[in-house]
C-alpha cells in the first residue's frame, strides 16, 4: 500500500503531544491540538509533498483507551509469534464495529496497513506500568517503530521512560514540539529514516526539500515587508472632491483615513507573512503604531543623515495651462514640518480661463494624477496627506516588521495561544548598524521619488533576511 513513500504513525496515550508533534512536523495550526484527553476522535495524515510526489505521510490517532483489554484480546488469541502481525489484523478486522476498542481501531489502522510506529511519551509524568500494555500491542504489528520523549511539564522522569522505553524501541529520542527549530525537526527525520534503509533517500529528499522550503518562507516574508513598506512609505490619502473650502472635520479625516490605512496595511501585511508561515488560524495582535510626536522626534543618525524634522503631510498642488502642452510643468510645492500636529495644507490652483487642477507629490511620486476641468471656476482646493517624509518612518515601520516576521517563523504549529506582541519603538536604533540605517534612508528616498526602485528593493530585501533569518 505503501509502496514508495514511508508512512509515520504517532500513536500513545492520550494528551501526550502527539498532535503537537504532527502539528510542528507538518507545519499545520490546524492539528486539533487540546489539554482535553481524547481530543483526537479520528485517524488524520499529513502528507508532505513536493508538486505532486509525496515524500511521506504523518498519521495522527487517537489516544489508547482500552490497552489491556486489547491485550488480553490478542493474549487469547495467540497462537505462535510469528502469527502476531495476523492476529493483530484480525482483531482490528473483528473489533471494527465494536465501541468498546473505537480508538484502538482508529490508531491500528495505519499500522496493519504498514505504517511504522512512533510512540511518544510524556517525559514529565513517570512511567507506570499501564504504559506496557500499548508497547506490547504495538509490538504484534512487527513494524519498524520507535519512541520519542515530549516532555510537558517542568518535572523530568526522561531516564526512567528511556529504561522502560529501551527494551520495546530500538531508537528513543527527546523531541519538544512546542520549541523545535527546522534542525530539530531534521535530526528527527533522520531518525525516523533510520527506522528503515529504504526510507533513506525519501527521507534525505524530504529533508532537503524543508530546508529549501524554508528559505524560500524567508525570501517570500522580506519580500512581503518590501511590498507593505514600499507600499506604506508612499502612500497618500487624496481628497476627492475639489472645494473651495476644506473644513478642520474634513481635514481631521483625511488624516484620520490615511493613519487608517496604514494600520491596515501593516495588520494586512502580518497576515500574509502568517500565511507564509502556515499560521493560517493564529490570532496575533501588536501594540498599534504610534503616530506620535516623540515617535518622529528620534534621531537615528550618527551624521545628520536621518535627522530630519518630521511630515506626515505634505501639501501638493499643482498648476497647468490646459492646451498644446498638456501638464507642462507641475507648480514647486512648499513642503512643511509639522513637528507636532498633522496638518493639511490647501493649495490653490489658479489659471485663468478654463482650469486643469491635478496634484502631484513635489518629491516626483506621480501616481496620483487626476485631471478635473472645471470651466470657468477660477480657484479650487485639493488635499492630500502623505506620503511621508519622515526618515525614521521606514525603520520604525521595518523594524515592527522585523519582530513580527520573527515571532511568527519561530512560532511552533503547535501553540494554540493568541500571539500578542509588545512593542519598543526604541528597538529599531539598535536593530540596525549604521550602514544600514544609512542604506535605509536612501532606500526610503528613492521608494517615494519611484526612482532606483530595483536596486532599492533588492537592498532592502537583503536587510530584511539578515534581520530574520536567525535561526
Ligand atoms: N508545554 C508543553 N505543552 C505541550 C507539549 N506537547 C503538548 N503539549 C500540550 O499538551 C496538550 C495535549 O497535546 P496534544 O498534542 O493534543 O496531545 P495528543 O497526544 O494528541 O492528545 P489526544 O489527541 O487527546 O490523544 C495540549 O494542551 C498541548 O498544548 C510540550 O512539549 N510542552
Ligand atoms: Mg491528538
Amino acid at each position: 500500500m505503501y509502496d514508495n513513500y514511508p508512512s509515520f504513525v504517532l500513536v500513545g496515550h492520550p494528551n501526550k503531544g502527539k498532535s503537537s508533534i504532527v502539528s510542528t512536523l507538518a507545519y499545520d495550526d490546524s492539528v486539533e491540538v487540546s489539554d482535553i484527553p481524547g481530543e483526537t476522535k479520528k485517524t488524520k495524515y499529513h502528507p508532505l509533498k513536493v508538486g505532486d510526489k509525496i515524500l511521506y505521510k504523518i498519521y495522527d490517532t487517537p489516544g489508547f483507551e482500552n490497552a489491556k483489554r486489547a491485550l488480553s484480546w490478542l493474549e487469547k488469541n495467540e497462537t505462535t509469534s510469528r502469527e502476531h502481525s495476523k492476529i493483530l489484523k484480525r482483531f482490528v478486522e473483528e473489533n471494527k464495529k465494536s465501541s468498546e476498542f473505537k480508538e484502538e481501531i482508529e490508531l491500528l489502522n495505519p499500522i496493519v496497513d504498514g505504517g511504522a510506529i512512533i510512540y511518544v511519551v510524556d517525559g514529565s509524568t513517570p512511567y507506570k506500568e499501564e504504559y506496557e500494555a500499548e508497547m506490547r500491542i504495538l509490538s504484534w504489528s512487527g513494524n519498524p517503530s520507535m519512541a520519542i520523549i515530549n516532555k510537558i511539564g517542568n518535572k523530568d522522569y526522561t531516564n526512567g521512560w528511556k529504561n522502560a522505553l529501551n527494551q520495546h524501541f530500538k531508537i528513543v529520542r527527546e523531541f519538544n514540539p512546542m520549541n523545535a527549530k527546522l534542525d530539530e525537526k531534521l535530526k528527527l527525520l533522520d531518525a525516523f529514516s533510520a527506522m528503515n534503509q529504504d526510507w533513506e533517500s525519501s527521507i534525505d529528499y524530504a529533508k532537503e526539500a524543508l530546508i529549501h522550503n524554508n528559505d524560500k518562507m524567508f525570501y517570500n516574508t522580506a519580500k512581503m515587508i518590501e511590498e507593505n513598506i514600499r507600499k506604506s512609505i508612499t502612500y497618500t490619502v487624496t481628497s476627492s472632491l475639489i472645494k473651495t473650502d476644506i473644513t478642520d472635520k474634513d481635514k481631521i479625516n483625511y488624516e484620520e483615513q490615511y493613519k487608517k490605512d496604514l494600520i491596515r496595511f501593516e495588520k494586512n501585511n502580518q497576515k500574509n507573512v502568517q500565511t507564509i508561515w502556515g499560521h493560517n488560524r493564529l490570532d496575533s495582535s501588536m501594540e498599534k503604531f504610534k503616530f506620535s510626536d516623540e515617535l518622529f522626534s528620534g534621531d537615528f543618525s550618527k551624521d545628520g543623515l536621518i535627522k530630519k524634522s518630521f511630515i506626515i503631510v505634505s501639501s501638493v498642488a499643482s498648476a497647468s495651462l490646459a492646451g498644446a502642452t498638456g501638464f507642462a510643468f507641475s507648480a514647486p510645492t512648499s513642503f512643511l514640518d509639522f513637528g507636532a500636529t498633522t496638518t493639511l495644507t490647501t493649495t490653490l490652483s489658479t489659471v485663468g480661463g478654463a482650469v486643469v487642477g491635478f496634484t502631484t507629490s513635489a518629491i516626483g511620486y506621480n501616481k496620483f494624477i487626476n485631471s478635473t476641468t472645471i470651466g470657468k471656476i477660477f480657484s479650487k482646493k485639493r488635499f492630500q496627506v502623505g506620503p511621508m517624509k519622515n526618515y525614521n518612518f521606514i525603520f520604525i515601520l521595518s523594524a515592527r516588521a522585523i519582530q513580527h516576521a520573527v515571532a511568527i517563523s519561530t512560532r511552533s504549529h503547535a501553540k494554540r495561544d493568541n500571539m500578542n506582541l509588545n512593542t519598543n519603538e526604541n528597538s529599531a536604533e539598535n536593530l540596525f548598524d549604521d550602514t544600514e540605517k544609512k542604506e535605509l534612508a536612501k532606500i526610503s528616498v528613492n521608494f517615494r521619488k519611484d526612482k532606483n526602485i530595483k536596486k532599492s528593493t533588492e537592498k532592502y530585501i537583503e536587510i530584511i533576511m539578515k534581520k530574520i533569518k536567525i535561526i
